[in-house]
Order: structure tokens, then C-alpha cells, then sequence
């Protein structure tokens, strides 16, 4: 495992960094991840009711029952989630002009609520609505209040109203398919809180790993762990605050 001085030393001295992050920079906020041992597959069949975990984001399931998405969507959007350490690490080093992009999978907005600017939702968000019958777009403000209050946000037509969050067999955003096919001009690859399991994003990360410095962050060691150049296991949050810590000390060696 390499040393956070290791890891905060090469971020010192990357000005281009594309980060790709994952569930587990959220769990700290009271968010579940997915394959954790708590985690959302783990808990959903009895917590949400629903015949399989995935169906939670599963169109077929979503037009026969869309209840289970929206009752997770009411404690992901509740106002009390702030962003965590990790958040805001990243903010920190973008607004230190180091951020290239960051492309996360996380559908909860905590990286914009954190400050940071550069990011591509590759799971899309909440932020936009669609209407299932009619296809008319709401923003959020539209329909945050009913999601929170528990009920089912609905168009003037009846139909129901689905935000934007990717589901199994949707597309990508373009803005997402571009710069995987085109991927950034980067100095340093930092993946984090991510289990690189879901296609295409891991692709993704996995493909630019041998071609850049690299660093995973991840709670447990993996398969993947021989892919990065650097690579530490721990809490997220503990991490952060070590690097946080260092870049305040200016033990980072940054120019
Ligand atoms: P995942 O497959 O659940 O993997 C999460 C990874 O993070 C695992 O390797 C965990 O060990 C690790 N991890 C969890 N908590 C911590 C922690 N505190 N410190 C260190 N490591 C930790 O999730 P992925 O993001 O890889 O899977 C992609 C899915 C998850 C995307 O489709 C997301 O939309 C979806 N998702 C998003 C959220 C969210 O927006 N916060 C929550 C749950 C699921």
C-alpha cells in the first residue's frame, strides 16, 4: 500500500488531474453504496420491498412501481446531506486550478453542493426531470417538494415524473460518451470510492490507467489494485483529511 505522503506528493505535482469517483466518497454522508456489506443491494429487497435489488433502477420496474425509487430518492435529496471531506478535497484542488475534470457516477449532486465546477454526472442527476407519458422537462425545484414530502411527482398530463438518473439499458450523456471516446488531456488519474464493476465507466477508468500516473483509493484491496501506480486502502473521509491536512502544512512539495 503506498503512504499518503507518496500519494499527496504526486498530486502536488499534477496540474491536470482527472478524477473518477464512485459511491463510497458518499457513504460518509449517510448515503449506502451498492455492494458494501450495508450497502444498498445488501439492504433494498426488504427495505424498498422490491423482488430484486436492481429493480430499484430498472425501467420495466420503475413503470409497474415507481414507489421504491422515490423513496430513495426522498432520503437522497434530504437537506441535511452534506458533502464529505472527499467533496471536499476535490473542490479544494480544483479551485487550486488542478482539476481537469471529474467524472462521477454518483447521482447524488454533492460534488456541485461541495463547490466543484468541472464535473460530468455520468449517471446523470436530479437536477432535470422527464415526464414519462409526454416527455416535458421539469427542473428539480419542480418537484424536489413532492419527492421530499414522500409523495410522486407528476406532470399536468398525470404522467409520472422520472429525473434524469440513468437506469439499467438507458444511455450515457453525451457530454459522458464524448470524452469516453475522447478522453481529456490529464497528467494523473485518481479513482476513488468506486468498485469498478459498472460498464462503461470502469472501462473507462481501467483503459487510462496504464497510460497515466495513476492512484485508486478504496476501502478494501481489490483485482484491480495492479492497474495503479499508487494505491491506498482506507476510509475515505480519513484520507482526505490527511492529504487536506498536508496541503494546509505545505508538506506537498507544491510548487
Ligand atoms: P459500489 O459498487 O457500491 O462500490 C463502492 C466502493 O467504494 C466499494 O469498493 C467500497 O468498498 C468503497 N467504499 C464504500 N464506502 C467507503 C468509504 N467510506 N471509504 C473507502 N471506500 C469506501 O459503487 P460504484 O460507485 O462503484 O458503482 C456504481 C453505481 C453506484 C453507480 O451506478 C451509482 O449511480 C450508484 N450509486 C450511487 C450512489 C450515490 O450517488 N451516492 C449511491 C449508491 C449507488
Amino acid at each position: 500500500m503506498s503512504s499518503t505522503a507518496e500519494i499527496a506528493d504526486l498530486l502536488a505535482r499534477s496540474n491536470r488531474i482527472l478524477v473518477v469517483t464512485g459511491a463510497g466518497i458518499s457513504t460518509s454522508s449517510g448515503i449506502p453504496d451498492f455492494r458494501s456489506p450495508d450497502g444498498l443491494y445488501a439492504t433494498a429487497e426488504e427495505k424498498y420491498h422490491l423482488p430484486y435489488p436492481e429493480a430499484i433502477f430498472d425501467l420495466n420496474y420503475f413503470n409497474h412501481n415507481p414507489a421504491p425509487f422515490f423513496l430513495l430518492s426522498r432520503e437522497l435529496l434530504e437537506a441535511d446531506v452534506a458533502p464529505t471531506l472527499c467533496h471536499r478535497l476535490l473542490a479544494d484542488l480544483e479551485a487550486e486550478g488542478k482539476i481537469e475534470l471529474i467524472v462521477t457516477q454518483n447521482i447524488d449532486m454533492l460534488h456541485t453542493k461541495a463547490g466543484s465546477n468541472r464535473v460530468i454526472e455520468c449517471h446523470g442527476s436530479y437536477l432535470h426531470g422527464h415526464c414519462r407519458n409526454c416527455n416535458q422537462r421539469y427542473p428539480l425545484a419542480d418537484y424536489e417538494e413532492t419527492i421530499r414530502s414522500g409523495g410522486i411527482p407528476r406532470c399536468s398530463c398525470e404522467g409520472v415524473i422520472k429525473p434524469d438518473v440513468v437506469f439499467f439499458g438507458e444511455s450515457l450523456p453525451q457530454e459522458f460518451m464524448e470524452i469516453y471516446y475522447r478522453p481529456p488531456e490529464a497528467d494523473l488519474l485518481l479513482v476513488m470510492g468506486t468498485s469498478l464493476t459498472v460498464q462503461p465507466v470502469a472501462g473507462f477508468a481501467l483503459s487510462l490507467a496504464p497510460q497515466l500516473p495513476s492512484i485508486l483509493v478504496n476501502r478494501d484491496p481489490g483485482s484491480y489494485d495492479r492497474d495503479f501506480d499508487l494505491v491506498y486502502h482506507g476510509e475515505l473521509d480519513a484520507f482526505a483529511e490527511n492529504i487536506l491536512d498536508r496541503i494546509e502544512a505545505g508538506e506537498t512539495g507544491a510548487d
